[in-house]
């Protein structure tokens, strides 16, 4: 036991025992040895034992008396739900290109001088099986670009074009990363200059696992094999509020004069699409919380954005875990639960957890909460006496959760674009993925992919320009459409004005083709594409393009995910590119050229 052990230990030691003998954790001291034996490893567990009370907003207690309160509520089938009656919320609806989108649009490009991005990259992404960080993931494999490069070439290109030829504000990006995550994304940018980004517009903040839980007592869980280690497991990422307020960077952007922070996720190529708009959409509404969603199928894995109005006249609008819809709905006088309304669709928008939040509001705020959001527990129980758990659980949170806080006098609204331009994320791995019940999105690399080909020559299309009618394929069991291989720098297709800027004429593209624009004054007139073109030019370099190309181009072969000769980038996605011929031309000096084909 602690017994002599006590008296060794600093005062601030000493007092963290004390709190935790005081709150039921007598059994992490039980069966340690006298002084002199296994010193080093009760060093180390004071270590973490601090670590984990320093991290956690209120310390261990906090977390220990939040962890009873919310194992007694799942014992006894407290549903947190209760008194609460779901119903339809309404937000904005953009169509892509019209005259409402493209006012907001451009606003929101303006507004973006105004603005900090914040990317949560914490989670190892296991339902997906990729050995990688996702952010390292190509979204892409026409240009091979990932995930992270393609965020923060974004990202760029709203800098460039807010700033509107005044001196260039820095748009600060902050990536919250994890145990998991961390040195490989550090490594995956310092290996590649940042992408373009100026190393200090850049900020890593690691989240730290919390503590796991044994009983229903909270006790905490110690590791198997080691009395000197507590098992610890993540704690979601809505550890991101708690970790931006203590970092004190959020002051750092008010004093500076911004107004926005934008949420994302690790692994969505078509989100920066919708942001302008978004943005616009915060900006014209004054919106302390504008959630992006996109129309969701009913039981689809991501949440539905609904309105909660509670018996004692509370009212708020929150996203609800899919796994939770179904039951509040069947409780709460929709017997069929979570159903397609008659569009086809659930009526409840769906969350792509893409926040965009006032920052003064943000801070106020997070200075009463200091960033603690609502947390919740899963446990596994052994059996239906719920006394037991089948292995150790732990207290979760999520980013969106953040608004269940906010005074009913907070303007939260949300925001529904087009699925096809907004939302294709890489979660699921190849094998989950052809499970999925036909009709849903299978939220795969094979579909991610595929998602930013048919975006971009939707959009081409509607910039005038013909593109081919796709045909349904299956790669790795999964039917997708198969769009013209059509891919572009975000700084040469900002917006949809920006795109219309730069093609005119009587252009087509073929399906079997493959067209990758990497340079941003590059300006399409009268151009068919039957074949592969790639056309790289420096920023001051502007190139008109014109004429027919007719190669043999890039051809699409599947890939069977289980041949282990295939790179796991390929096999996960189920085809890759034979490149068999193209036009290929690159302009690295400034001037003005013109390529007729
Ligand atoms: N993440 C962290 O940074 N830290 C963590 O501890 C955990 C995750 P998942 P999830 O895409 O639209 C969310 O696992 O949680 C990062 C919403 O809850 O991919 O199952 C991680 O790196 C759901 O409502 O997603 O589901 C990744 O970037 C719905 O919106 C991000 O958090 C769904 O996403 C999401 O983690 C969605």
């Amino acid at each position: 036991s602690l017994g002599d052990n006590f008296n060794l230990l600093s005062p601030q030691q000493q007092e963290l025992v004390k709190m935790l003998l005081d709150n039921g954790q007598e059994h992490l001291f039980r069966d340690w040895p006298a002084p002199g034996v296994d010193d080093d490893h009760k060093n180390a567990f004071f270590d973490q034992l601090t670590r984990l009370d320093s991290s956690y907003p209120g310390g261990l207690e906090a977390y220990i008396t939040n962890a009873k309160r919310l194992l007694a509520d799942s014992k006894a089938g407290r549903n947190p739900f209760d008194g609460f009656t779901p119903s339809v919320p309404t937000g904005e609806t953009l169509a892509f290109g019209d005259e409402n989108y493209i006012k907001f649009e451009e606003a929101g490009v303006l507004e973006a001088r105004k603005a900090a991005f914040v990317l949560v990259a914490g989670g190892l992404g296991e339902r997906l099986g990729y050995s990688g960080i996702k952010l390292a993931l190509p979204a892409e494999t026409t240009t091979r670009t990932c995930f992270v490069q393609n965020y923060i070439e974004s990202i760029l290109a709203l800098q460039e074009a807010s700033s509107q030829g005044e001196s260039q504000t820095q748009i600060p990006l902050v990536i919250m990363t994890s145990d998991d995550t961390h040195g490989r994304t550090l490594e995956l940018l310092e290996s590649n200059s940042y992408f373009g980004m100026q190393p200090t517009q850049v900020t890593l903040l690691k989240q730290e696992k919390v503590a796991c839980l044994e009983d229903n007592d909270a006790r905490l869980a110690l590791e198997p094999q080691n009395k000197y280690k507590i098992q610890t497991k993540p704690h979601g990422h809505g550890d991101v509020h708690a970790l931006l307020y203590s970092s004190g960077i959020l002051k750092v952007w008010y004093e500076a004069g911004l107004k926005w922070v934008l949420f994302f996720q690790d692994t969505n190529g078509l989100l920066f699409k919708a942001i302008p708009s978004a943005l616009g959409v915060s900006a014209a509404k004054q919106y302390h919380v504008n959630s992006l969603a996109v129309p969701r199928k009913a039981k689809e894995a991501i949440g539905g954005i609904t309105r909660l109005t509670h018996s004692d006249g509370r009212s708020m609008v929150i996203n609800v875990e899919y796994n939770q819809l179904d039951p509040l709905l069947r409780a709460s006088g929709y017997p069929d639960g979570d159903v397609d309304c008659e569009t086809g669709y659930s009526p409840f928008p769906g969350n792509i957890n893409q926040l965009i939040l006032e920052l003064g509001h943000y801070i106020e705020e997070l200075s009463k909460t200091g960033g603690a959001i609502q947390e919740f527990v899963n446990p596994k129980y052994k059996d239906a006496s719920k006394t037991s758990f089948k292995s150790s659980t732990r207290l979760e949170c999520m980013m969106q959760d953040y608004p269940k806080t906010l005074p009913p006098s907070a303007r939260v609204g949300f925001t529904v674009m087009e699925t096809w331009l907004a939302y294709a994320p890489v979660k699921n791995n190849a094998e989950d993925a052809a499970k999925v019940p036909k009709g849903n999105p299978y939220h795969s690399a094979t579909s991610g992919e595929m998602a930013i080909y048919r975006a971009n020559s939707i959009i081409l299309r509607k910039a005038g320009v013909q593109v081919a009618d796709p045909v349904v394929q299956v790669f790795n069991g999964q039917e997708v459409e198969v769009w013209p291989r059509i891919t572009w720098k975000p700084k040469w297709g900002l917006t949809f004005n920006r795109i219309k800027s730069k093609v005119s004429g009587n252009c087509s593209i073929s399906l079997r083709s493959t067209l990758a624009i990497k340079g941003p004054n590059i300006f399409i007139e009268n151009l068919s594409v039957d074949g592969a073109l790639i056309i790289d030019a420096v920023d001051d370099a502007e190139v008109n393009v014109s004429g027919s190309v007719q190669n043999n181009g890039w051809v699409l072969e599947t890939v069977d995910y289980k041949d282990a000769s295939e790179p796991e980038v390929l096999r996960i996605r189920g085809f890759k590119f034979n490149k068999i011929e193209q036009l290929e031309t690159k302009y690295s000096e400034p001037g003005k050229f013109h390529l007729k084909a």
